[in-house]
C-alpha cells in the first residue's frame, strides 16, 4: 500500500487480520468464556482434568496466548501499522469508515485476551492449590506397636497372681558371689548338687546365678522375717542346648516366711496359683524329693490342662504335668539371714517360666523363645 490506500484496500486488510486471528485464537475460545458464569472455570478445570491438562500446559498457554497478543496489536504488529494508515486515506468519510471499521475489530481483540489470560491463571491457581494442598482427612498410617515376649506374657500373668496373694516382687543381680548362689542355699563346697546346678563363673569368683533364690537370700537378709516375695528372673545353668534345655531360662521362685508356716500353707499357695492360672479344675500333686534349700522337699504336679487328666499328647497320657519343686525353707539358709529357726519358718517354691510358655503354646523346642525369629515372635501379639 503507497501513499494513499483506499477505504477498501484498508478494509480489506483489516478483514483479511481479523480472519487469521480467529483462526489462531480458536485453540484459546474455551479460556475466553463468560464471565457472568461463576461456574464458568470449575467446570472448565474439570473437564481440563479429565484431558489430562496440567500446570506445565497452563504455563505453556498462558505463554502461547502472550505472544499472540504481541504478534496482533504489539506494538510492531501489522495491525499497528495498518492503524497508522487511516489517516492517509485522503476522503473524509472513507476515513472516519475505515477507522470504525478497524476499531470495531480492534476491540474484540482486546476484549478476548484479557478475560482468557485471567480465567488461565485462575485455571493454573487451582492446579498449584490442588497439587499442593493435603488431606487431613486421609486415615493415618497406624504405627507398629510392638509386643512383649511370650516369656514376659506368662511372667506377668504369674506376678499378677502373686500380687494379689499379697506377695511382693523382688529383682536382684544376675552375677553373684560363690556364696549368695551356692553357699547360703546349704550347697558347701564340693556338695553333689554344685554339679546339677553348675553355672559359668568369672576368674575373679563370680558366678551367673543358677536360681533367683539369690535374690530372697538378699530379701531376708536386708529385711528379716516376716516375708512373703517372688523372685521372677533369667538364670543360667551350664547345660548343653537342647530342645528341652537352654543354658540360659527364665525362673520364678516363691518365699514366705513366718510363725507357723506349713507345708499345708504351701500347698494351698501353689494349688491356687495354679487354679488361677490354669483355671478352677486344676487339682495339684506333690511328690517327695530333694533340694539341699529345703527339707522336706517336694516336687509338684498339675493336672493336664488340655485334657483334664484323662490323659492326652501334652501329658503324655499321664493326665499330670511336671512344673516345679518346692519344700520347707531349710534351717540352714534361715540362720544365713540371721532369722530363727525356732521362731520362723517357711515354705519355697521355684519353676520354670519356658517351661510354662512351652507347654501353654505346645512349643517342641525351648530354643525358639531365645532365637528372636519374627516369624515366631509375632504369634503372640
Ligand atoms: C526347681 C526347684 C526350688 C526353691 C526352689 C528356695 C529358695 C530359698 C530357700 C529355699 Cl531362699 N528354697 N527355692 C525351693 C525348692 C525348689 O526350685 O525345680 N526350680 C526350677
Amino acid at each position: 500500500m503507497s501513499d494513499a490506500p483506499t477505504y477498501a484496500q484498508l478494509t480489506t486488510k483489516a478483514d483479511a487480520i481479523n480472519e487469521s486471528f480467529e483462526r489462531e485464537f480458536k485453540r484459546f475460545e474455551r479460556f475466553f468464556g463468560d464471565r457472568l458464569d461463576s461456574e464458568f472455570v470449575p467446570r472448565l478445570i474439570r473437564q481440563l482434568q479429565v484431558e489430562g491438562y496440567s500446570l506445565a500446559d497452563v504455563d505453556a498457554d498462558l505463554k502461547a496466548l502472550n505472544e499472540l497478543r504481541v504478534k496482533f496489536i504489539g506494538k510492531k504488529s501489522e495491525w499497528m501499522a495498518l492503524k497508522k494508515l487511516i489517516g492517509r486515506i485522503g476522503d473524509e468519510r472513507e476515513r472516519r469508515n475505515a477507522g470504525e471499521h478497524l476499531s470495531l475489530i480492534e476491540v474484540k481483540f482486546t476484549d478476548r485476551f484479557e478475560p482468557a489470560r485471567l480465567n488461565l491463571e485462575k485455571i493454573g491457581d487451582t492446579l498449584r492449590i490442588k497439587r499442593e494442598c493435603l488431606d487431613v482427612t486421609i486415615p493415618g498410617r497406624r504405627p507398629r506397636r510392638g509386643h512383649v515376649h511370650p516369656i514376659t506374657l506368662v511372667r506377668e500373668r504369674i506376678e499378677d497372681i502373686f500380687v494379689s496373694l499379697g506377695y511382693a516382687i523382688e529383682d536382684g543381680r544376675e552375677i553373684e558371689t560363690d556364696f549368695y548362689n551356692f553357699d547360703a542355699l546349704n550347697i558347701p563346697q564340693n556338695h553333689p548338687a554344685r554339679a546339677s546346678q553348675d553355672t559359668f563363673y568369672t576368674t575373679d569368683g563370680f558366678a551367673l546365678r543358677s536360681q533367683t533364690s539369690t535374690v530372697q537370700i538378699h530379701a531376708m537378709q536386708g529385711r528379716g522375717a516376716p516375708v512373703r516375695m517372688i523372685a521372677p528372673g533369667r538364670v543360667f545353668r551350664r547345660d548343653t542346648p537342647d530342645p528341652t534345655h537352654n543354658p540360659m531360662f527364665f525362673q520364678v521362685e516363691g518365699l514366705c516366711v513366718d510363725r507357723g508356716i506349713t507345708m499345708a500353707h504351701l500347698k494351698g499357695t501353689v494349688g491356687e496359683f495354679l487354679r488361677r492360672m490354669f483355671g478352677p479344675n486344676t487339682r495339684t500333686r506333690f511328690r517327695p524329693s530333694y533340694f539341699p534349700f529345703t527339707e522336706p522337699s517336694a516336687e509338684f504336679d498339675f493336672s493336664c490342662f488340655k485334657c483334664g487328666g484323662s490323659g492326652c499328647r501334652i501329658c503324655k497320657q499321664s493326665g499330670w504335668i511336671e512344673l516345679g519343686g518346692s519344700g520347707m525353707v531349710h534351717p540352714n539358709v534361715l540362720r544365713v539371714a540371721d532369722i530363727d529357726p525356732e521362731e520362723f519358718s517357711g515354705f519355697a517354691f521355684g519353676l520354670g517360666i519356658d517351661r510354662m510358655v512351652a507347654l501353654m503354646y505346645n512349643l517342641d523346642d525351648i530354643r525358639l523363645l531365645f532365637e528372636n525369629d519374627l516369624r515366631f515372635l509375632e504369634q503372640f501379639d
